[in-house]
């Protein structure tokens, strides 16, 4: 917006006013990762939100989409390569988690459980969780490991976020058909799901204010 325009106190007759972006990102630090349950992690009084999905889900676009960088995260074309927990540090405010993704076909039985005890432990013990971006592929019906993984978010009680990634795939029609239908067999509504495309960066600014709003609420685990 121009200086004329700020001081009428808003932009031009017909020229859309832009939103303020919900989350600015002033400074970014990678803390390292946790490799097992009982491991090392980092340490800190700082809030948390973590990134969970199936592998190749793209947990690691979308971390980058948010915070506005080509590869803080590592985008991988390998999937189920990330066996760790890695923690992003933003604004000396808050902790952003990208956990490893599960059930990737082509590893074996044995290592695509591995996730389980890792992930499990972390959001059962982790003080300062606030919340949790389950991410799942618009085009794909969410997947045995999905619901699991939504069973146990819902049992440990943990706030989530459910987010489509990669719609810019579909057209917009198709795509909104798709949140209709994932909608209907998670049992969630509408308007709990939100389309996201870390290529396009659409849904970005919906997600970051939402997670804005996450994190200016009281810990769920004080409750
Ligand atoms: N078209 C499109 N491609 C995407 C999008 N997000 C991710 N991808 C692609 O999907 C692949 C996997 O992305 P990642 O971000 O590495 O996925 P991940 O969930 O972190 O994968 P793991 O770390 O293996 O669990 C990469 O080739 C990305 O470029 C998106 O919004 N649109
Ligand atoms: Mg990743």
């Amino acid at each position: 917006m121009s200086r004329e325009a700020a001081a009428r106190g808003g932009p031009p007759p017909g020229e859309p006013a832009t939103p303020p972006d919900p989350l600015v990102v002033r400074s970014l630090e990678f803390l390292g990762p946790m490799a097992t349950a009982d491991g090392w992690r980092p340490t800190h009084e700082l809030p948390e939100i973590a990134f969970a999905g199936r592998s190749n889900v793209g947990k690691s676009s979308l971390l980058n989409a948010l915070v506005r960088r080509k590869a803080l995260a590592r985008v991988s074309k390998t999937p189920g390569r990330t066996r760790e927990i890695n923690f992003f540090k933003v604004n000396d405010a808050f902790v952003l988690a990208d956990l490893p993704g599960y059930g990737y076909a082509r590893i074996s039985k044995e290592r695509q459980a591995e996730w389980r005890p890792l992930i499990e432990g972390f959001l059962r013990r982790s003080p300062a969780l606030r919340g949790v971006v389950q991410l799942l592929d618009v085009r794909r019906d969410p997947t045995e490991d999905d619901r699991l993984m939504l069973d146990l978010l819902a049992e440990i009680g943990v706030p989530t976020i459910v987010c489509v990634t990669k719609t810019d795939k579909l057209t917009k029609a198709a795509a909104a058909a798709r949140v209709r239908e994932i909608a209907r067999e998670l049992a969630l509504d509408e308007d709990q799901i939100l389309p996201f495309s870390a290529t396009t960066g659409a849904g970005r600014d919906d997600l970051a204010g939402s997670l804005m709003a996450l994190l200016a609420q009281p810990s769920w685990r004080e409750e």
